[in-house]
């Protein structure tokens, strides 16, 4: 029986890779932070299967500990403050944790192998957020890094430490470059399901507004659940390399708006949405775009579930989740 550990296992893409995972009859461990974190219970409901274990990615004593107990094949750093805009505000504590902590996972890994630098896969959460100012349309592996927040030049930290232990030591050690995934599991401080919760409330009537920030940016939105198995493919690859995840289309939070508003039977979203600056960012990355193709002939990979789907399914379960609240 193969077996993983995974780090970020309350976050979305913790909960659907244990998921993935434990379907393909894996073991799976899942590190968390704090000895009383709130969302164990959510862990321990979604994917009982999976064994908890506690540590923090700024201890790395914490991580070594959790690899001599799982005595994992496969090792993946999902863990990382990840919401941007926070990045600004928390720039050091982000630093040390989306940056420093992947120096943590990877040299935890390194001191538990010995020298044996393929005994365990180790997979490296990067972002599409270290392409930043982009300087070149698609974006792919090779595209200049220009990161615009604290975030992404933790990310980049994080991606060039992941590459250097590759080719200092031999590890198996890949970085997906993964563009933006949602899900009904996302966090609510993210835009698309901020808006799709508020949707679903003022169609119900439990809210009059939504207040966003820029609503000209466009993203590359994907669906979680399709790129987990990204990361999976690339773990059973027999030379380590870094990839790019998209779904290589670019949408305007404004579509995402008319979708999901739509949805709910209101065609002119207008008057239920207002613009405050508290809501926008120091610096903003614009125009994100991937080019999967690497990713598509490598690993066999391609997304299954479209932009209108995603929209779909996360304002249903918004509703569902909303009514249920109500009974
Ligand atoms: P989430 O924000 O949902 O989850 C982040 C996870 O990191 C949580 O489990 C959180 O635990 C954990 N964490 C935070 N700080 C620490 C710490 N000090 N030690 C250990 N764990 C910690 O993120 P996603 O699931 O969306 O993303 C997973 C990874 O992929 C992240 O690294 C993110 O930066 C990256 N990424 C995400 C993309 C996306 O679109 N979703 C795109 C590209 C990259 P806790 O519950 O205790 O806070
Ligand atoms: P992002 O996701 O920064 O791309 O990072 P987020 O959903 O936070 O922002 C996307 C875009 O929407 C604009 N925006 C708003 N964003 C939020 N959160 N709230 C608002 O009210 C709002 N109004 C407009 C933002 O300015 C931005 O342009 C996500 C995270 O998962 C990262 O961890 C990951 O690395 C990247 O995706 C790829």
């Amino acid at each position: 029986m193969p077996r993983a550990l995974i780090t970020g296992i309350t976050g979305q893409d913790g909960l659907y890779l244990a998921e993935l995972l434990l379907s393909k009859g894996y073991e799976v461990f899942g590190f968390m932070r704090g000895q009383n974190n709130p969302k164990r219970e959510l862990v321990e409901a979604t994917v009982p299967g999976v064994k908890i274990l506690t540590g923090d990615l700024t201890d790395l004593s914490s991580i070594l500990r959790a690899l001599e107990t799982a005595q994992p094949d496969e090792f993946y750093n999902l863990g990382a403050i990840s919401f941007v805009a926070y990045s600004w505000e928390n720039a050091h504590m982000t630093s040390e944790v989306t940056g420093l902590g992947v120096l943590n996972a990877l040299e935890a890994v390194r001191l538990y192998s010995h020298d044996d630098a393929q005994k365990v896969r180790f997979y490296q959460a990067s972002s599409s957020e270290m392409f930043g100012k982009v300087q070149t349309v698609p974006q792919k592996e090779d595209t200049l890094l220009w990161p615009r927040s604290p975030y992404g030049v933790a990310k980049v930290y994080g991606h060039y430490m992941t590459i250097n232990y590759r080719e200092s030591y031999g590890m198996h050690a890949s970085s997906g470059i993964l563009f933006n995934h949602e899900s009904p599991r996302r966090g609510p401080e993210f835009v698309t399901r901020k808006i799709s919760m508020a949707v679903a409330r003022i169609s119900l009537g439990l809210q009059e507004h939504i207040t966003l920030g820029n609503i000209d940016a466009r993203r590359d939105w994907g669906f979680a659940g399709d790129y987990v198995d990204a990361m999976w493919r690339m773990m059973q690859q027999d030379t380590p390399d870094d990839y790019v995840i998209s779904t290589n289309e670019t949408h305007e939070i404004r579509e995402f708006l008319d979708l999901a508003f739509r949805q709910v039977g209101i065609d002119d979203w207008a008057p239920y949405v207002k613009q405050d600056p508290r809501f926008m960012r120091p610096a903003e990355v614009d125009l994100l775009i991937g080019d999967s193709t690497k990713a598509r002939s490598v690993l066999g990979w391609e997304p299954k579930v479209g932009f209108p789907q995603l929209v779909q399914m996360m304002v249903e379960n918004d509703l569902a989740e909303q009514k249920l609240n109500l009974a």
